[in-house]
């Protein structure tokens, strides 16, 4: 059965974000599936979402747990069949849940066809990546992988380097070539008609790269220099959202979510400005990196309410004509928020997690609910560095400790709290063996916890996160100003306390939420309101200067 793609669905939707290599292994190989997926299907209807987009599923040497793509038309075994897909997509649809792809067009993998026939020294093909000469021999700029180590990798029997912003697996695709360009449309029609509703595209704002490769600036001591500005969000870019859109995502009617980072709002409105047809919405990956040193978030910095006030504040206004955001408060690449913007103790941890949920989603975009986020899952207690998986930690591990001698321990406290392994720890279903994620031995470590923390004690206890995060997504849909108003920031100097106002001709409502563990008072904006959502199970109204108790959220309506 094909869901009728109805335009603009996505506007006042709420999406859930599967990670299906740790989400649920339905045949104990120890590695989350697709039929996984759909037999907990139920479970996020019942959340209240209308959409899920899984992270990628194809065939893959998973460098890159599967953003390194081997082959956009097959379904990597480990994950299941095409039937299971199949079954998975007509599932969705009956349930009214819309199904989201995810689209890595930057790069493939090393391992795809294209690229196998470039390494035999098929010219055709070396002009799908990449490929130049050495220069001095060396690389042909200092350009760094966002991993770690040069962005180029030497191939002596073609005596040339090739370019890869990502991992040594994940080659970039030239887009200038138009063959590549219409193999990725190729690929994206197959999907839709397939029957997919969305792309979330991974990566895209790097589609383009300065010609010449410029050497960028490094640091003092670096021999590799971070040169986003040759190859982020070059105008190029828009041509090739514009071409998508008119080729694919408008005939189509798809819903397509760009994820893109180092954003200015000038090129954030014109890729999802209203009078444009480029995409929907802009997913801007490092948003939520105010907590660290620059773009590195294994030196973290603390959390620090004013500037993640400043930066939600700041990209609500800059949107607020033209263009639409994508809220979330971690991903498979971010860690888990409740100890990161707040408490993750046994005390707090269901406060702070309700009230971060309160305080991001009813503000305006779409909601991204991580998975195991509306469980208020945590951080990791991994031991050592044998635990982990990902690409970043093990480069870092290299740099800072086997090479920089700096304390073991201390990384792998880092790690565990601030890594891409954190987000991506097996999904904590109930108590019985590996939290009910497989009955094998699971392919990543489950957070030791589980049997305090999982999806059926949440489902047990009236007042949980899970419970909050239904009561959330149902409210939300019902009040036009947090749907359509504006975002209006008061009390913005309590360097305690989260305010804003959401106003719509029709409607005012106020967000209130106190991010310590102290009592705290926020003055509201004149009137009487009516309490919606609160994590302390408060009822009734409020007006006036209010007292928060710790972690307190409110929202009310203007009665
Ligand atoms: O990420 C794009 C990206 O540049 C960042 O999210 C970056 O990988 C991350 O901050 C490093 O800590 C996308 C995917 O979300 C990510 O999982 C992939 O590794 C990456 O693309 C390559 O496909």
């Amino acid at each position: 059965m094909l869901y009728t793609r109805e335009k603009g669905w996505w506007k006042d939707a709420a999406i859930y974000q599967i990670y299906p290599k740790s989400f649920r292994d339905s045949d104990g190989d120890g590695f989350g599936d697709l039929r996984g997926v759909r037999e907990k299907l139920g479970y996020i209807k019942e959340l209240g979402v209308d959409a899920i987009w899984l992270c990628p599923f194809f065939q893959s040497p998973q460098a890159d747990n599967g953003y390194d793509i081997s082959d956009y038309y097959r379904i990597d075994e480990r994950f299941g069949t095409m039937d299971d897909l199949r079954e998975l997509v007509d599932e969705c649809h009956r349930l009214g849940l819309r199904f989201i792809m995810d689209l890595v067009a930057n790069h493939t993998s090393d391992e795809h066809e294209w690229f196998q026939k470039a390494l035999s020294g098929d010219e055709k093909y070396m002009d799908y990546y990449y490929f130049r000469d050495p220069v001095d021999g060396h690389e042909p700029s200092n350009w760094e992988s966002v991993f770690g180590g040069s962005a180029w990798e030497y191939v002596p029997s073609l005596d040339k380097y090739y370019l890869h912003l990502f991992h040594v697996k994940q080659p970039d695709l030239n887009w200038t070539n138009d063959e590549v360009v219409r193999g990725v449309i190729d690929v994206m029609k197959h999907w839709c008609e397939f029957g997919v509703d969305g792309f979330r595209l991974d990566a895209i704002n790097y589609l383009y790269k300065e010609p010449g490769f410029p050497d960028a600036e490094p640091e003092p001591g670096h021999k590799y220099a971070f040169a986003a500005q040759y190859y982020a969000n070059k105008p190029m870019v828009n041509e090739y959202f514009a071409r998508l859109n008119r080729e694919v995502f408008g005939p189509y009617n798809l819903m397509t979510v760009a994820e893109v980072g180092h954003m200015d709002p000038e090129i954030a409105r014109q890729y999802c400005g209203k009078e444009r047809d480029e995409v929907d919405m802009v997913y801007l990956f490092d948003m939520l990196n105010f907590d660290q040193e620059g773009y590195d978030k294994f030196r973290p910095t603390g959390f620090d309410l004013e500037k993640f006030k400043n930066t939600m504040f700041y990209w609500e206004d800059e949107m607020k004509e033209h263009g639409h955001l994508a809220l979330f408060l971690s991903n498979h690449d971010q860690t888990r928020n409740v100890g990161r913007f707040g408490d993750d103790s046994d005390r707090y941890r269901y406060l702070s997690s309700r009230m971060q949920a309160c305080t991001m989603y009813m503000l305006r975009g779409t909601p991204y609910i991580y998975q195991g986020e509306e469980l208020a899952m945590t951080f990791l207690d991994y031991e050592g560095i044998e635990d982990f998986n990902d690409i970043e930690v093990m480069n870092t591990w290299r740099e800072r400790v086997v090479e920089g001698g700096e304390d073991p321990s201390e990384l792998i406290r880092i790690f565990n709290t601030r890594s891409r392994d954190c987000p991506r720890s097996p999904m904590q279903w109930d108590g019985g063996k590996n939290a009910g994620f497989t009955t094998g031995t699971p392919w990543q470590k489950v957070n030791g916890n589980y049997p305090g923390i999982n999806a059926a004690l949440e489902e047990k206890d009236g007042k949980s996160t899970l419970h909050f995060y239904r009561k959330l997504l149902r409210v939300r849909k019902t009040l036009k100003s947090v749907l359509e108003g504006d975002v209006v920031p008061f009390e913005r100097d309590n360097p305690s306390c989260f305010c804003y106002m959401r106003t719509c001709p029709e409607e005012t409502s106020v967000c209130v939420s106190n991010f310590t563990a102290q009592e705290r008072y926020a003055c509201l904006p004149d009137g009487v309101f009516d309490v919606v959502l609160s994590n302390y199970g408060e009822e009734g109204q409020v007006r006036g200067c209010v007292m928060l108790r710790p972690y307190e959220t409110l929202f009310a309506v203007r009665h």
